[in-house]
Protein backbone atom coordinates (compact mmCIF):
# COMPACT_ATOMS: atom_id res chain seq x y z
CA UNK A 1 0.00 0.00 0.00
CA UNK A 2 2.61 2.04 -0.95
CA UNK A 3 0.86 5.75 -2.54
CA UNK A 4 2.38 6.89 -5.66
CA UNK A 5 2.90 10.90 -6.11
CA UNK A 6 0.08 12.46 -7.83
CA UNK A 7 0.73 12.94 -11.44
CA UNK A 8 4.35 11.20 -11.32
CA UNK A 9 4.92 9.55 -14.68
CA UNK A 10 3.24 12.53 -16.89
CA UNK A 11 5.96 14.33 -18.14
CA UNK A 12 3.76 14.78 -21.45
CA UNK A 13 0.70 15.24 -19.16
CA UNK A 14 -1.29 18.01 -21.32
CA UNK A 15 -3.02 18.60 -18.26
CA UNK A 16 0.09 19.27 -16.85
CA UNK A 17 1.51 21.86 -19.12
CA UNK A 18 -2.09 23.71 -19.19
CA UNK A 19 -2.22 23.56 -15.29
CA UNK A 20 1.27 25.19 -15.59
CA UNK A 21 0.62 27.81 -18.14
CA UNK A 22 -2.10 29.03 -15.38
CA UNK A 23 0.07 29.19 -12.74
CA UNK A 24 2.51 30.86 -14.99
CA UNK A 25 0.21 33.44 -15.59
CA UNK A 26 -1.26 34.16 -12.03
CA UNK A 27 2.08 34.30 -10.54
CA UNK A 28 3.93 35.98 -13.27
CA UNK A 29 7.31 34.02 -12.81
CA UNK A 30 9.76 34.73 -15.43
CA UNK A 31 11.17 30.83 -15.87
CA UNK A 32 9.52 27.57 -15.37
CA UNK A 33 11.95 24.58 -15.44
CA UNK A 34 9.91 21.60 -13.96
CA UNK A 35 8.06 22.13 -10.70
CA UNK A 36 10.39 25.73 -9.70
CA UNK A 37 9.35 29.11 -10.87
CA UNK A 38 12.24 31.52 -10.51
CA UNK A 39 10.19 35.13 -9.77
CA UNK A 40 11.10 38.40 -9.32
CA UNK A 41 9.81 40.49 -6.00
CA UNK A 42 11.13 43.61 -5.63
CA UNK A 43 13.95 43.42 -7.86
CA UNK A 44 15.57 40.37 -5.77
CA UNK A 45 15.58 36.59 -7.54
CA UNK A 46 13.90 34.39 -5.50
CA UNK A 47 12.83 30.37 -6.60
CA UNK A 48 9.60 28.96 -5.54
CA UNK A 49 8.63 25.32 -5.65
CA UNK A 50 5.25 25.69 -7.51
CA UNK A 51 2.61 23.25 -6.66
CA UNK A 52 2.13 19.73 -9.26
CA UNK A 53 -0.89 20.18 -11.30
CA UNK A 54 -3.65 18.62 -9.37
CA UNK A 55 -4.70 14.86 -10.73
CA UNK A 56 -7.74 14.66 -13.03
CA UNK A 57 -10.97 13.40 -11.51
CA UNK A 58 -12.26 10.46 -13.15
CA UNK A 59 -15.67 9.44 -13.44
CA UNK A 60 -17.02 5.97 -15.88
CA UNK A 61 -20.03 6.44 -16.97
CA UNK A 62 -21.33 2.72 -17.95
CA UNK A 63 -24.75 1.97 -19.42
CA UNK A 64 -26.27 -1.26 -19.82
CA UNK A 65 -27.00 -2.87 -23.67
CA UNK A 66 -26.63 1.03 -24.96
CA UNK A 67 -25.87 0.55 -28.64
CA UNK A 68 -24.22 2.65 -30.81
CA UNK A 69 -27.26 3.38 -32.80
CA UNK A 70 -29.38 4.34 -30.10
CA UNK A 71 -26.75 7.99 -29.66
CA UNK A 72 -27.42 10.60 -32.11
CA UNK A 73 -23.81 11.46 -31.56
CA UNK A 74 -23.36 8.09 -33.45
CA UNK A 75 -25.79 8.97 -36.04
CA UNK A 76 -28.77 7.41 -34.97
CA UNK A 77 -32.04 7.94 -36.51
CA UNK A 78 -33.89 6.84 -33.67
CA UNK A 79 -33.30 9.32 -30.74
CA UNK A 80 -31.70 12.41 -30.06
CA UNK A 81 -29.19 11.72 -27.41
CA UNK A 82 -28.46 16.01 -26.83
CA UNK A 83 -26.42 15.50 -23.32
CA UNK A 84 -24.63 12.60 -24.63
CA UNK A 85 -23.52 14.88 -27.97
CA UNK A 86 -22.42 17.37 -25.09
CA UNK A 87 -19.69 15.42 -23.86
CA UNK A 88 -19.11 14.13 -27.93
CA UNK A 89 -18.85 17.66 -28.40
CA UNK A 90 -16.57 19.07 -25.91
CA UNK A 91 -14.05 15.61 -26.13
CA UNK A 92 -13.52 12.60 -28.31
CA UNK A 93 -15.73 10.43 -29.98
CA UNK A 94 -14.33 7.08 -30.56
CA UNK A 95 -15.89 5.83 -33.79
CA UNK A 96 -14.64 2.46 -34.04
CA UNK A 97 -14.77 1.23 -30.24
CA UNK A 98 -15.46 -2.37 -29.43
CA UNK A 99 -15.54 -5.16 -26.73
CA UNK A 100 -13.85 -8.35 -26.40
CA UNK A 101 -16.68 -10.81 -25.37
CA UNK A 102 -20.04 -9.09 -25.76
CA UNK A 103 -22.33 -10.16 -22.54
CA UNK A 104 -22.45 -7.83 -19.47
CA UNK A 105 -20.88 -8.87 -16.24
CA UNK A 106 -17.25 -10.87 -18.38
CA UNK A 107 -17.36 -6.89 -20.00
CA UNK A 108 -17.73 -5.52 -16.51
CA UNK A 109 -14.71 -7.77 -15.65
CA UNK A 110 -12.48 -6.72 -18.82
CA UNK A 111 -13.14 -2.97 -18.01
CA UNK A 112 -11.93 -3.54 -14.47
CA UNK A 113 -8.72 -5.86 -15.40
CA UNK A 114 -7.93 -4.57 -18.60
CA UNK A 115 -7.43 -8.19 -19.33
CA UNK A 116 -9.40 -10.75 -21.74
CA UNK A 117 -11.83 -12.95 -20.03
CA UNK A 118 -10.17 -16.52 -20.20
CA UNK A 119 -6.91 -14.18 -18.28
CA UNK A 120 -9.41 -12.19 -15.93
CA UNK A 121 -11.49 -15.71 -15.20
CA UNK A 122 -14.53 -14.23 -15.91
CA UNK A 123 -16.32 -16.02 -19.73
CA UNK A 124 -19.39 -15.88 -18.81
CA UNK A 125 -22.12 -14.20 -16.90
CA UNK A 126 -22.63 -17.60 -14.97
CA UNK A 127 -18.89 -17.14 -13.60
CA UNK A 128 -18.46 -14.65 -10.54
CA UNK A 129 -15.47 -12.27 -10.42
CA UNK A 130 -12.58 -13.41 -8.50
CA UNK A 131 -12.49 -9.62 -6.64
CA UNK A 132 -8.44 -10.40 -5.19
CA UNK A 133 -6.89 -9.94 -8.49
CA UNK A 134 -5.40 -6.95 -9.58
CA UNK A 135 -7.70 -3.91 -11.05
CA UNK A 136 -7.54 -0.09 -12.09
CA UNK A 137 -9.92 1.19 -9.28
CA UNK A 138 -7.77 -0.72 -6.75
CA UNK A 139 -4.63 1.09 -8.42
CA UNK A 140 -6.07 4.05 -8.09
CA UNK A 141 -7.06 3.83 -4.25
CA UNK A 142 -3.60 2.80 -3.53
CA UNK A 143 -2.38 6.23 -5.40
CA UNK A 144 -4.73 8.05 -3.48
CA UNK A 145 -8.17 8.70 -5.10
CA UNK A 146 -10.99 8.81 -3.38
CA UNK A 147 -13.08 5.95 -5.04
CA UNK A 148 -17.13 5.39 -4.77
CA UNK A 149 -18.83 2.63 -7.19
CA UNK A 150 -22.82 3.39 -7.71
CA UNK A 151 -25.52 1.12 -9.33
CA UNK A 152 -24.87 -1.93 -11.46
CA UNK A 153 -22.05 -3.94 -10.34
CA UNK A 154 -23.47 -7.85 -11.26
CA UNK A 155 -20.20 -9.32 -10.63
CA UNK A 156 -21.71 -11.79 -8.09
CA UNK A 157 -18.81 -11.02 -5.75
CA UNK A 158 -18.75 -7.55 -3.71
CA UNK A 159 -16.82 -4.38 -4.80
CA UNK A 160 -13.21 -4.72 -4.22
CA UNK A 161 -11.11 -0.99 -4.79
CA UNK A 162 -13.56 1.21 -3.54
CA UNK A 163 -13.71 3.21 -0.58
CA UNK A 164 -17.70 3.62 -0.99
CA UNK A 165 -20.36 1.23 -2.74
CA UNK A 166 -23.88 1.40 -3.55
CA UNK A 167 -24.44 -1.08 -5.95
CA UNK A 168 -27.62 -2.91 -7.48
CA UNK A 169 -28.58 -6.43 -6.08
CA UNK A 170 -28.04 -8.53 -9.28
CA UNK A 171 -29.52 -7.17 -12.17
CA UNK A 172 -31.38 -4.69 -10.59
CA UNK A 173 -35.16 -3.66 -11.36
CA UNK A 174 -36.41 -0.21 -12.80
CA UNK A 175 -38.83 0.14 -10.05
CA UNK A 176 -38.36 0.22 -6.27
CA UNK A 177 -34.66 -1.43 -6.91
CA UNK A 178 -32.78 -2.56 -3.79
CA UNK A 179 -28.94 -1.93 -3.38
CA UNK A 180 -26.39 -2.91 -1.89
CA UNK A 181 -24.50 -0.53 0.35
CA UNK A 182 -21.28 -1.14 1.81
CA UNK A 183 -22.84 -4.54 1.93
CA UNK A 184 -25.79 -3.75 3.62
CA UNK A 185 -29.42 -4.68 1.08
CA UNK A 186 -31.59 -1.29 1.04
CA UNK A 187 -34.81 -0.83 -0.89
CA UNK A 188 -35.21 2.34 -2.79
CA UNK A 189 -38.93 3.81 -4.00
CA UNK A 190 -38.52 5.16 -7.18
CA UNK A 191 -36.92 5.24 -10.88
CA UNK A 192 -33.59 3.11 -11.17
CA UNK A 193 -31.81 5.60 -13.55
CA UNK A 194 -32.59 8.69 -11.61
CA UNK A 195 -31.72 6.62 -8.36
CA UNK A 196 -28.42 5.76 -9.42
CA UNK A 197 -28.04 9.18 -10.65
CA UNK A 198 -28.44 10.84 -7.50
CA UNK A 199 -26.28 8.44 -5.39
CA UNK A 200 -23.65 9.43 -8.08
CA UNK A 201 -24.23 13.11 -6.89
CA UNK A 202 -23.89 12.21 -3.63
CA UNK A 203 -20.72 10.80 -3.80
CA UNK A 204 -20.03 14.31 -5.49
CA UNK A 205 -20.89 16.77 -2.38
CA UNK A 206 -20.03 14.60 0.71
CA UNK A 207 -16.15 13.32 -1.11
CA UNK A 208 -12.63 14.55 0.24
CA UNK A 209 -12.29 17.83 -1.22
CA UNK A 210 -8.20 17.29 -0.80
CA UNK A 211 -7.71 13.96 -2.61
CA UNK A 212 -9.04 13.31 -5.99
CA UNK A 213 -11.89 10.84 -6.67
CA UNK A 214 -12.78 8.20 -9.05
CA UNK A 215 -16.48 7.29 -9.63
CA UNK A 216 -17.96 4.03 -11.20
CA UNK A 217 -21.30 5.35 -11.87
CA UNK A 218 -23.03 2.61 -13.64
CA UNK A 219 -26.82 2.56 -14.98
CA UNK A 220 -28.31 -0.50 -15.45
CA UNK A 221 -30.61 0.74 -18.38
CA UNK A 222 -31.26 -0.11 -21.02
CA UNK A 223 -30.98 -3.43 -19.88
CA UNK A 224 -33.93 -6.29 -20.48
CA UNK A 225 -36.60 -5.63 -19.68
CA UNK A 226 -37.02 -2.19 -20.37
CA UNK A 227 -39.44 -0.58 -18.35
CA UNK A 228 -39.30 2.99 -18.74
CA UNK A 229 -39.93 6.15 -16.22
CA UNK A 230 -43.23 7.84 -15.85
CA UNK A 231 -41.80 10.69 -17.72
CA UNK A 232 -41.28 9.26 -20.92
CA UNK A 233 -43.77 6.59 -21.26
CA UNK A 234 -45.58 8.90 -23.61
CA UNK A 235 -41.86 9.61 -25.86
CA UNK A 236 -43.14 8.01 -29.33
CA UNK A 237 -46.58 7.90 -28.53
CA UNK A 238 -48.22 7.35 -31.79
CA UNK A 239 -45.77 7.11 -33.81
CA UNK A 240 -44.03 4.37 -36.00
CA UNK A 241 -40.45 3.73 -35.80
CA UNK A 242 -38.81 2.03 -38.55
CA UNK A 243 -37.76 -0.96 -39.38
CA UNK A 244 -34.15 -1.85 -39.89
CA UNK A 245 -33.37 -3.19 -43.39
CA UNK A 246 -32.10 -6.56 -41.89
CA UNK A 247 -35.28 -7.28 -39.77
CA UNK A 248 -36.55 -9.96 -41.93
CA UNK A 249 -33.22 -11.79 -41.95
CA UNK A 250 -33.03 -15.20 -43.60
CA UNK A 251 -29.70 -16.21 -42.03
CA UNK A 252 -29.16 -17.96 -45.40
CA UNK A 253 -25.08 -19.42 -45.18
CA UNK A 254 -25.12 -18.61 -40.98
CA UNK A 255 -26.31 -21.45 -39.15
CA UNK A 256 -24.92 -20.05 -35.75
CA UNK A 257 -27.31 -16.68 -36.22
CA UNK A 258 -30.31 -19.23 -37.54
CA UNK A 259 -30.40 -21.27 -34.07
CA UNK A 260 -29.88 -18.23 -32.19
CA UNK A 261 -32.77 -17.69 -29.70
CA UNK A 262 -33.05 -14.01 -29.23
CA UNK A 263 -35.53 -12.96 -31.97
CA UNK A 264 -38.15 -9.69 -31.06
CA UNK A 265 -40.32 -12.38 -32.82
CA UNK A 266 -39.95 -14.61 -29.57
CA UNK A 267 -40.16 -12.03 -27.12
CA UNK A 268 -42.46 -12.59 -23.81
CA UNK A 269 -45.58 -11.13 -24.35
CA UNK A 270 -45.73 -10.53 -20.33
CA UNK A 271 -41.90 -9.34 -19.43
CA UNK A 272 -40.16 -8.55 -22.45
CA UNK A 273 -43.85 -6.50 -23.87
CA UNK A 274 -45.36 -5.56 -20.59
CA UNK A 275 -49.03 -7.05 -21.89
CA UNK A 276 -51.71 -7.61 -18.76
CA UNK A 277 -52.53 -11.40 -18.16
CA UNK A 278 -56.23 -11.19 -19.38
CA UNK A 279 -54.41 -9.37 -22.87
CA UNK A 280 -53.66 -12.63 -24.56
CA UNK A 281 -54.33 -16.30 -24.07
CA UNK A 282 -50.62 -17.74 -24.38
CA UNK A 283 -46.84 -16.69 -24.62
CA UNK A 284 -45.49 -16.85 -27.97
CA UNK A 285 -41.86 -17.43 -27.86
CA UNK A 286 -39.23 -18.82 -25.54
CA UNK A 287 -37.94 -15.52 -25.24
CA UNK A 288 -34.39 -16.74 -24.75
CA UNK A 289 -34.54 -19.74 -22.21
CA UNK A 290 -37.39 -22.06 -22.32
CA UNK A 291 -39.09 -22.48 -19.33
CA UNK A 292 -38.50 -19.46 -17.84
CA UNK A 293 -41.18 -18.42 -15.55
CA UNK A 294 -41.82 -14.81 -17.67
CA UNK A 295 -45.30 -14.18 -15.96
CA UNK A 296 -44.11 -14.37 -12.66
CA UNK A 297 -41.24 -12.49 -12.90
CA UNK A 298 -43.18 -9.41 -15.34
CA UNK A 299 -45.36 -9.33 -12.09
CA UNK A 300 -42.76 -9.32 -9.40
CA UNK A 301 -41.31 -6.48 -11.43
CA UNK A 302 -44.91 -4.38 -11.85
CA UNK A 303 -45.76 -4.97 -8.06
CA UNK A 304 -42.26 -3.58 -6.73
CA UNK A 305 -44.06 0.13 -8.26
CA UNK A 306 -45.97 2.39 -6.37
CA UNK A 307 -49.32 3.43 -6.62
CA UNK A 308 -48.76 6.76 -8.23
CA UNK A 309 -46.49 4.92 -10.63
CA UNK A 310 -48.69 1.91 -11.18
CA UNK A 311 -51.37 4.33 -11.98
CA UNK A 312 -48.96 6.57 -14.52
CA UNK A 313 -48.01 2.98 -16.06
CA UNK A 314 -52.05 2.13 -16.89
CA UNK A 315 -52.56 5.26 -18.23
CA UNK A 316 -50.27 4.60 -21.08
CA UNK A 317 -50.44 1.05 -21.52
CA UNK A 318 -53.49 0.36 -20.43
CA UNK A 319 -55.65 1.84 -23.96
CA UNK A 320 -52.80 -0.01 -25.88
CA UNK A 321 -53.06 -3.66 -24.40
CA UNK A 322 -57.01 -3.20 -24.54
CA UNK A 323 -56.25 -2.69 -27.92
CA UNK A 324 -54.02 -5.41 -28.60
CA UNK A 325 -56.41 -7.95 -26.97
CA UNK A 326 -59.31 -6.69 -28.97
CA UNK A 327 -57.91 -7.00 -32.29
CA UNK A 328 -54.51 -9.44 -31.83
CA UNK A 329 -52.21 -9.45 -34.30
CA UNK A 330 -51.01 -12.42 -35.88
CA UNK A 331 -47.76 -13.60 -37.91
CA UNK A 332 -45.58 -10.59 -39.25
CA UNK A 333 -48.02 -7.96 -38.21
CA UNK A 334 -47.23 -9.71 -34.70
CA UNK A 335 -43.34 -9.72 -35.01
CA UNK A 336 -43.47 -5.71 -35.63
CA UNK A 337 -46.18 -5.03 -33.06
CA UNK A 338 -43.74 -6.53 -30.87
CA UNK A 339 -40.46 -4.40 -32.38
CA UNK A 340 -42.47 -1.12 -32.27
CA UNK A 341 -43.50 -2.02 -28.67
CA UNK A 342 -39.60 -3.29 -27.91
CA UNK A 343 -37.69 0.00 -29.41
CA UNK A 344 -39.79 2.65 -28.38
CA UNK A 345 -39.44 1.25 -24.48
CA UNK A 346 -35.59 0.75 -25.14
CA UNK A 347 -35.65 4.47 -26.21
CA UNK A 348 -37.36 5.76 -23.37
CA UNK A 349 -34.67 3.79 -20.96
CA UNK A 350 -32.21 6.09 -23.09
CA UNK A 351 -34.06 8.96 -22.80
CA UNK A 352 -33.54 8.87 -18.97
CA UNK A 353 -29.79 8.02 -18.98
CA UNK A 354 -29.49 11.09 -21.36
CA UNK A 355 -31.53 13.27 -18.83
CA UNK A 356 -30.12 12.19 -15.81
CA UNK A 357 -26.87 12.85 -17.61
CA UNK A 358 -27.09 16.75 -18.51
CA UNK A 359 -28.01 16.45 -14.74
CA UNK A 360 -25.52 15.44 -13.66
CA UNK A 361 -22.63 17.39 -15.74
CA UNK A 362 -24.52 20.84 -14.94
CA UNK A 363 -23.85 19.81 -11.17
CA UNK A 364 -20.27 19.02 -12.11
CA UNK A 365 -20.21 22.47 -13.42
CA UNK A 366 -21.90 23.71 -10.07
CA UNK A 367 -19.03 22.60 -8.49
CA UNK A 368 -16.25 24.18 -10.56
CA UNK A 369 -15.63 20.26 -11.18
CA UNK A 370 -15.60 20.36 -15.18
CA UNK A 371 -12.29 21.44 -16.15
CA UNK A 372 -9.98 18.51 -14.58
CA UNK A 373 -12.55 15.59 -14.49
CA UNK A 374 -12.24 13.30 -16.86
CA UNK A 375 -16.09 11.76 -17.66
CA UNK A 376 -16.12 8.89 -20.08
CA UNK A 377 -19.05 7.34 -21.71
CA UNK A 378 -19.52 3.79 -22.26
CA UNK A 379 -21.62 0.71 -22.23
CA UNK A 380 -20.69 -2.78 -20.73
CA UNK A 381 -21.42 -3.49 -25.28
CA UNK A 382 -23.50 -2.68 -28.01
CA UNK A 383 -26.98 -4.07 -28.56
CA UNK A 384 -29.21 -5.67 -31.70
CA UNK A 385 -32.31 -2.93 -32.08
CA UNK A 386 -33.99 -5.10 -34.71
CA UNK A 387 -31.17 -5.99 -36.98
CA UNK A 388 -31.61 -9.57 -37.72
CA UNK A 389 -34.67 -9.70 -36.13
CA UNK A 390 -32.76 -9.58 -32.79
CA UNK A 391 -32.59 -7.64 -29.47
CA UNK A 392 -29.86 -8.70 -26.71
CA UNK A 393 -25.93 -9.02 -27.74
CA UNK A 394 -23.09 -11.58 -27.72
CA UNK A 395 -22.17 -12.46 -31.09
CA UNK A 396 -19.29 -10.78 -32.86
CA UNK A 397 -21.67 -8.66 -35.51
CA UNK A 398 -21.50 -4.98 -35.41
CA UNK A 399 -24.24 -3.93 -33.52
CA UNK A 400 -23.29 -5.63 -30.54
CA UNK A 401 -19.44 -6.12 -30.47
CA UNK A 402 -19.30 -2.70 -30.94
CA UNK A 403 -20.04 -0.09 -28.10
CA UNK A 404 -19.95 3.48 -27.56
CA UNK A 405 -16.86 5.37 -25.99
CA UNK A 406 -16.92 9.17 -25.60
CA UNK A 407 -14.17 10.98 -23.56
CA UNK A 408 -14.58 14.61 -22.21
CA UNK A 409 -11.47 16.08 -20.26
CA UNK A 410 -11.28 19.94 -21.11
CA UNK A 411 -8.27 20.46 -19.49
CA UNK A 412 -6.11 17.89 -21.52
CA UNK A 413 -8.42 16.81 -24.48
CA UNK A 414 -9.20 19.17 -27.68
CA UNK A 415 -13.68 19.74 -28.15
CA UNK A 416 -14.59 18.02 -31.25
CA UNK A 417 -12.29 15.43 -31.71
CA UNK A 418 -13.53 11.74 -33.66
CA UNK A 419 -10.97 8.67 -33.85
CA UNK A 420 -11.49 6.14 -36.18
CA UNK A 421 -8.32 3.95 -35.02
CA UNK A 422 -9.81 0.65 -33.35
CA UNK A 423 -10.20 0.64 -30.11
CA UNK A 424 -11.10 -1.82 -27.40
CA UNK A 425 -12.88 -2.16 -23.64
CA UNK A 426 -9.55 -3.60 -22.49
CA UNK A 427 -8.24 -0.15 -23.14
CA UNK A 428 -10.28 1.97 -20.55
CA UNK A 429 -8.09 0.66 -17.68
CA UNK A 430 -4.64 1.49 -19.06
CA UNK A 431 -6.05 4.90 -20.48
CA UNK A 432 -7.35 6.29 -17.10
CA UNK A 433 -3.83 4.98 -15.13
CA UNK A 434 -1.96 6.63 -17.90
CA UNK A 435 -3.83 10.15 -17.28
CA UNK A 436 -4.00 9.73 -13.71
CA UNK A 437 0.20 9.17 -13.65
CA UNK A 438 -0.40 5.71 -12.41
CA UNK A 439 2.04 3.16 -13.96
CA UNK A 440 -0.05 0.93 -15.90
CA UNK A 441 0.76 -3.18 -14.97
CA UNK A 442 2.05 -5.02 -17.78
CA UNK A 443 -0.41 -7.60 -17.27
CA UNK A 444 -3.02 -5.39 -18.78
CA UNK A 445 -3.18 -5.91 -22.59
CA UNK A 446 -5.20 -3.13 -23.58
CA UNK A 447 -3.24 -0.11 -24.72
CA UNK A 448 -3.71 3.66 -23.32
CA UNK A 449 -5.75 5.77 -25.54
CA UNK A 450 -3.91 8.95 -24.52
CA UNK A 451 -1.96 9.48 -27.60
CA UNK A 452 -5.22 9.09 -29.24
CA UNK A 453 -6.69 11.76 -27.76
CA UNK A 454 -3.79 14.24 -28.71
CA UNK A 455 -4.71 13.49 -32.32
CA UNK A 456 -1.94 11.14 -33.02
CA UNK A 457 -2.31 7.53 -33.88
CA UNK A 458 0.96 5.18 -33.02
CA UNK A 459 2.25 3.39 -35.81
CA UNK A 460 2.07 0.39 -33.73
CA UNK A 461 -1.30 0.77 -33.09
CA UNK A 462 -3.24 -2.36 -33.78
CA UNK A 463 -4.42 -3.75 -36.75
CA UNK A 464 -7.57 -6.08 -35.76
CA UNK A 465 -9.71 -6.61 -32.40
CA UNK A 466 -9.16 -10.00 -31.09
CA UNK A 467 -12.74 -11.09 -30.00
CA UNK A 468 -13.64 -14.42 -27.66
CA UNK A 469 -17.84 -14.90 -26.40
CA UNK A 470 -18.13 -18.62 -24.47
CA UNK A 471 -21.52 -18.50 -22.71
CA UNK A 472 -23.00 -21.90 -24.45
CA UNK A 473 -25.03 -24.20 -23.73
CA UNK A 474 -25.84 -22.60 -20.53
CA UNK A 475 -27.15 -19.47 -19.79
CA UNK A 476 -29.47 -17.50 -22.22
CA UNK A 477 -30.65 -17.16 -26.07
CA UNK A 478 -28.04 -20.73 -27.67
CA UNK A 479 -25.40 -18.66 -29.03
CA UNK A 480 -22.39 -20.72 -30.23
CA UNK A 481 -19.09 -20.22 -28.43
CA UNK A 482 -16.95 -18.03 -31.45
CA UNK A 483 -13.59 -15.90 -31.70
CA UNK A 484 -12.27 -13.64 -34.16
CA UNK A 485 -11.09 -11.06 -35.91
CA UNK A 486 -11.98 -7.90 -37.02
CA UNK A 487 -10.02 -5.36 -38.73
CA UNK A 488 -10.89 -2.28 -40.05
CA UNK A 489 -12.66 -3.80 -43.34
CA UNK A 490 -13.22 -7.65 -42.70
CA UNK A 491 -13.74 -9.98 -40.05
CA UNK A 492 -13.13 -13.77 -39.25
CA UNK A 493 -15.42 -15.70 -37.35
CA UNK A 494 -15.14 -19.31 -36.02
CA UNK A 495 -17.94 -20.57 -34.19
CA UNK A 496 -16.22 -23.54 -32.76
CA UNK A 497 -17.53 -26.82 -30.90
CA UNK A 498 -20.16 -29.26 -32.71
CA UNK A 499 -20.97 -26.58 -35.26
CA UNK A 500 -17.52 -25.90 -36.92
CA UNK A 501 -18.56 -22.96 -38.56
CA UNK A 502 -16.14 -20.16 -40.30
CA UNK A 503 -17.81 -17.14 -41.36
CA UNK A 504 -15.80 -13.98 -43.51
CA UNK A 505 -17.21 -10.33 -44.02
CA UNK A 506 -15.90 -7.76 -46.18
CA UNK A 507 -17.67 -4.98 -44.20
CA UNK A 508 -16.97 -2.24 -47.03
CA UNK A 509 -19.07 -4.27 -49.62
CA UNK A 510 -21.35 -5.84 -46.90
CA UNK A 511 -21.84 -3.68 -43.73
CA UNK A 512 -24.95 -5.72 -42.80
CA UNK A 513 -22.75 -9.24 -42.34
CA UNK A 514 -25.62 -10.49 -44.48
CA UNK A 515 -23.50 -12.91 -46.59
CA UNK A 516 -20.83 -15.11 -45.54
CA UNK A 517 -17.95 -15.51 -48.53
CA UNK A 518 -15.87 -18.23 -46.42
CA UNK A 519 -14.57 -20.54 -48.76
CA UNK A 520 -15.57 -18.46 -51.69
CA UNK A 521 -11.86 -18.88 -53.87
CA UNK A 522 -11.96 -14.90 -54.21
CA UNK A 523 -11.95 -14.72 -50.70
CA UNK A 524 -9.11 -17.13 -50.32
CA UNK A 525 -6.30 -14.52 -50.03
CA UNK A 526 -7.60 -12.46 -47.51
CA UNK A 527 -9.11 -15.67 -45.36
CA UNK A 528 -5.73 -17.10 -45.46
CA UNK A 529 -4.14 -13.23 -44.00
CA UNK A 530 -6.78 -12.84 -41.08
CA UNK A 531 -6.22 -16.04 -39.99
CA UNK A 532 -2.29 -15.53 -39.96
CA UNK A 533 -3.31 -12.17 -37.97
CA UNK A 534 -5.91 -14.19 -35.93
CA UNK A 535 -3.28 -16.76 -34.57
CA UNK A 536 -0.92 -14.26 -33.98
CA UNK A 537 -3.49 -12.02 -31.47
CA UNK A 538 -4.31 -15.55 -29.89
CA UNK A 539 -0.70 -15.97 -29.28
CA UNK A 540 -0.39 -12.44 -28.06
CA UNK A 541 -2.82 -12.72 -25.89
CA UNK A 542 -2.53 -15.95 -24.55
CA UNK A 543 -5.98 -17.34 -25.58
CA UNK A 544 -6.46 -20.56 -26.19
CA UNK A 545 -6.12 -21.78 -29.94
CA UNK A 546 -9.49 -23.96 -30.85
CA1 LIG B 1 -24.98 -5.59 -20.72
Amino acid sequence: MNPLPYGSGTGTDPAGMVAAGATKMKRKPLLLIGGLGVVLVGGIVTVKLLAPPPPPNIIVIMADDHAQAAISAYGSGLIQTPNIDRLADEGILFSSSFVTNSICAPSRAVLLTGQYSHRNGLRDNLDGFDGTQMTFPKLLQNAGYETAVVGKWHLKTEPVGFDHSRVLVGQGSYYGPTFLVDGVEVEHPGYVTDLITDFALEFLETRHEDKPFFLLYNHSAPHRNWMPSPQHLDLYAGEELPLPPTFDDDYEGRPAAREADMRIDDMYLSFDLKLDAEDYEHETGTGGKAGYDSISAWVALYERMTEEEKAAWQAHYGPLNHAFAEDPPEGSELSRWKYQRYIKDYLRCVAAIDDNLGRFLDRLDELGLSDNTIVIYTSDQGFFLGEHGWYDKRFMYEESMRTPLIIRYPRGIAAGQVADALVVNLDTAPTILDFAGVPVPTEMQGRSLRALTLGRTPTDWRQGVYYHYYEYPQGWHSVRPHYGIRTDRYKLIHFYGELDVWELYDLERDPHELTNVYGDPDSADIAEELLGQLKDLQHEFGDTVR
